[in-house]
């Protein structure tokens, strides 16, 4: 392999706007680290993906912090250069509203979408700085960290924190060269929803039904876009969003 390919390590790369990434970076000769938690569906990325560019799959849990020290630690060279971290694993866990909804399904989004985030962050930033000028860490936030509606509870407020580490992390990083962008998308057709309604498939195929959605892929062009700018270059924010989805004005509730 040349050395100077760029590795780019993504985590909840089994699915969606994490895979999808996994194809767009590999059509764009980036070698990748891809981790989650399904096993087979790695194994099928690296024997699709490993004859065009170098791939290292991992299966990992985000919200088992030992278990990303050993992938972390264990991560064979050339695939422990990392230039990009790209925060993708996250979860939202049920729409109904906060009074109804389960503390289990709050907890689980809070260790993935902020204890998984942070820990596979701080346990890579030695190896971003290492490398220096270029690297980017992208955090997969959402309009859901900006924009309250009903049901958002503790997903949106995830995404916040998101957001907020992400320019937090920015401000410790200046100097390092090392570029951090929170990357929030909108409605975005994935098994995301499928997640969210506990495997109820008419619910999720509902959910999109009418709307051109974006598509993971749109996602993953962002992701490539901020990821190879000049590295003097640092998109702070990138909001994007399908044209069909719209803010709608404060609801006003009467007696
Ligand atoms: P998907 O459900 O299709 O993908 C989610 C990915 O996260 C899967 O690869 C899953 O892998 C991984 N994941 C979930 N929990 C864990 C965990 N504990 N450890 C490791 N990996 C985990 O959804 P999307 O692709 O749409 O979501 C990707 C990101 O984009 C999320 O952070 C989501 O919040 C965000 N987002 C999504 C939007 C949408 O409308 N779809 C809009 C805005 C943001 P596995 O199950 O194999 O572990
Ligand atoms: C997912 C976007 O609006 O479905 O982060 O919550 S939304």
């Amino acid at each position: 392999m040349h050395e100077a390919t760029p590795i780019a390590f993504i985590t909840g790369a089994t699915s969606g706007i994490g895979q999808a990434c996994a194809h767009r970076f590999a059509a764009a000769g980036w070698g990748l680290v891809l981790t989650g938690r399904r096993e087979s569906r790695l194994e099928a990325l690296r024997q699709t993906l490993g004859d065009t560019v170098p791939v290292h799959v991992a299966p990992l849990d985000v919200t088992d912090h030992r278990a990303i020290e050993k992938v972390v630690s264990g991560l064979p060279s050339p695939f422990d250069n990392i230039r990009l971290l790209l925060n993708n694993a996250g979860v939202a866990l049920g729409k109904g509203p906060a009074q109804e909804a389960s503390l289990e399904d709050w907890h689980a989004m809070i260790d993935t979408n902020i204890k998984g985030l942070v820990s596979v962050t701080r346990l890579l930033l030695p190896r971003l700085i290492a490398h220096g000028e270029g690297s980017t860490v992208i955090n997969i936030g959402s309009i859901a960290g900006h924009t309250p509606y009903p049901g958002g509870h503790v997903y949106g407020a995830s995404k916040a924190f998101v957001e907020q580490f992400s320019y937090n992390l920015r401000c410790d990083l200046s100097g390092t060269g090392v570029r951090v962008t929170d990357l929030a998308p909108g409605m975005t057709e994935s098994e995301f929803t499928l997640v969210r309604m506990k495997g109820d498939q008419d619910k999720a195929t509902d959910y999109y039904s009418g709307t051109r959605a974006l598509q993971p892929s749109d996602v993953a062009e962002q992701a490539l876009h901020v990821a190879e700018l000049p590295a003097h270059v640092n998109i702070t924010r990138l909001e994007v969003t399908p044209l069909c989805q719209q803010w709608s004005p404060f609801t006003i509730v009467r007696d």
